[in-house]
């Protein structure tokens, strides 16, 4: 029995060899290495084939083959997602990465399509080439892919003035389970033809076919960014700040992050160059930056907002970035928060949403609950507070045993943060999606009648259940 299975096995791999050629496929354990292990190091799986196509004919080719011997499959982008999505578990491993070919940038169009495997920093370049801007910005930038950015639903830094990336999607192409091409790669702001199916693959987190490209939208580029750093004694002086920013700048705030005291220390600590743009003893910083048409009277602007902030005592303290140096500055700080806290050590991680209105609040409470059921622990709380999305990791007490904490003894501690965030009606997945870390959760959490829809739409598209399997659903 286990012969056959090993025979068959075989014998896909040598077929799938022949229709992609010998650069398609690898059983090259070192080359798989990095593709079975997530960002964080926290989980580690396996594959028996990487599959690396170059173009959508070959993805449909391994799609088709794959349905053929019944295996299941895992696409894969950068594989900086954060919640075991992206990590094999026995899967075919399907990685987009040869797939980086730019289609077409129609600049009348305002738009461009790029292949799945093309970088997000390479996608902003493109857009930059044209004298355009690609909005989407994040710390994995570097790494992470179109496809896995569409896969995810991705947010980041840009979401409070350009929305997320589902915002900024106008079409998409994917290969189906089954194998068939769907080429949806519509260029239009406007086409009411039924259902709007590029939504579904949209934070699908590739259960249900492979994003093979997309056709992306582009916005003018900023003549200027103004950044400012602030000080503050509290979230709720952060969220106050943030509706005086959006008035005051008539709705120019592309970012505005809050960055905790711990959060800083552990940057300072761990990521080399890098110095604190305004020492304070306060416990909260906020990061604005607003990004305006005009050169003239913008950094008028950022000060009479400021001003008006200092006075009335909304913020402490502030510095206006006065070179490309100083916001490059206070943007690694931000971006490297959660690089730091990986060089701290291990933590449990909640990427969750609130009403802007309650973020405040939410952050309040969540800490003193951390701290009454964990004495110890430390709370690095921080992010997208303009989404009113919170990055509320917690890393266990001097000491503890760290894989023990994620994985067992701080899970109580997890469940009664969703369940404040639930009492918020917020989000238990902000951004990062569900992958398999969320997935019990999920099916709990959510109406019996919501769950019932995304089952049914999943055994539409993939009813033999083979696209990344026990994510999501
Ligand atoms: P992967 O990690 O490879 O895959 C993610 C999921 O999508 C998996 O389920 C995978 O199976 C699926 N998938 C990948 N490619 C495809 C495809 N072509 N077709 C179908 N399914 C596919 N995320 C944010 O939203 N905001 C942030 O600010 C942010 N900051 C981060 C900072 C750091 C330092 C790190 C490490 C991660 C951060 N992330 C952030 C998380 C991560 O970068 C995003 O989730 C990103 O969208 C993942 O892209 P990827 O190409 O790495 O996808
Ligand atoms: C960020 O905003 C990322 O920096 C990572 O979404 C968040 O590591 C995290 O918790
Ligand atoms: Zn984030």
């Amino acid at each position: 029995m286990a012969d056959d299975h090993g025979d068959r096995i075989a014998q896909f791999i040598a077929r799938m060899t022949t229709a992609l050629g010998p650069k398609g496929v690898s059983t090259d354990p070192v080359e798989i290495e990095p593709h079975i292990q997530d960002w964080r190091g926290r989980w580690k799986g396996s594959t028996p084939l990487l599959v690396k196509p170059a173009s959508t004919e070959e993805v449909s080719a391994a799609m088709t083959l794959c349905a053929e011997y019944g295996l299941a499959v895992n696409p894969q982008g950068g594989n900086s997602g954060m919640v075991n999505g992206s990590v094999p578990e026995g899967e075919v491993l399907i990685s987009l990465k040869r797939m980086n070919k730019v289609r077409e940038v129609d600049v009348l169009n305002d738009a461009m399509t790029l292949e799945a495997g093309v970088i997000l920093t390479k996608a902003q370049e493109i857009a930059d080439q044209h004298e355009r801007l690609f909005p989407l910005s994040l710390g994995a930038q570097g790494v992470a892919m179109v496809g896995g950015l569409i896969s995810t639903n991705a947010g980041g830094v840009g979401v409070l003035r350009y929305g997320m990336m589902r915002d900024l999607v106008l079409g998409i192409e994917a290969v189906l389970p089954d194998g068939r091409v769907w080429n949806g790669l519509r260029g239009l702001r406007k086409d009411n033809t039924g259902y709007d199916l590029k939504h579904l693959f949209i934070g699908a987190e590739g259960t249900l076919g492979v994003v093979t490209a997309a056709t992306l939208k582009l916005f003018p580029k900023p003549a200027v960014k103004e950044t400012a750093w602030a000080t503050v004694a509290s979230p709720q002086k952060a969220v106050e700040l943030l509706q005086l920013a959006k008035k005051a700048s008539g709705g120019a705030v592309t970012s505005f992050e809050i960055v905790p005291k711990l959060g800083l220390e552990l940057v300072l600590k761990h990521i080399p160059d890098t110095r604190d743009p305004l020492p304070t003893a306060l416990p909260w910083r906020v990061l604005i930056e607003l990004s305006l048409p005009r050169i003239d009277g913008a950094r008028e602007i950022m000060e009479g907002m400021l001003g008006e902030a200092l006075e009335s005592e909304i913020i402490a303290d502030v510095a206006i970035c006065e070179s490309e140096a100083q916001k490059a500055m206070c943007w690694k700080i931000r971006e490297n928060i959660a690089v730091a806290e990986k060089a701290h050590g291990k933590a449990l991680k909640h990427d969750v949403s609130v009403p802007v209105s309650r973020v405040a609040e939410f952050i309040e409470r969540g800490t003193a609950l951390a701290h009454q059921m964990q004495p110890g622990a430390d709370v690095i709380a921080f992010g997208h507070v303009g989404d009113g999305n919170i990055h509320f990791n917690i890393t266990p007490p001097a000491g503890a045993d760290q894989d023990r904490f994620v994985e067992q003894d701080g899970l109580p501690m997890s469940k009664a943060v969703h369940d404040l965030i639930a009492s918020l009606n917020g989000s238990i997945s902000a951004e990062h999606g569900i992958g398999r870390l969320k997935r019990d959760e999920l099916a709990w959490r959510k109406s019996a009648v919501e769950m019932d829809m995304m089952r049914a739409v999943k055994r539409a598209l993939d009813p033999d259940g083979r696209m990344n399997p026990g994510r999501v659903l």
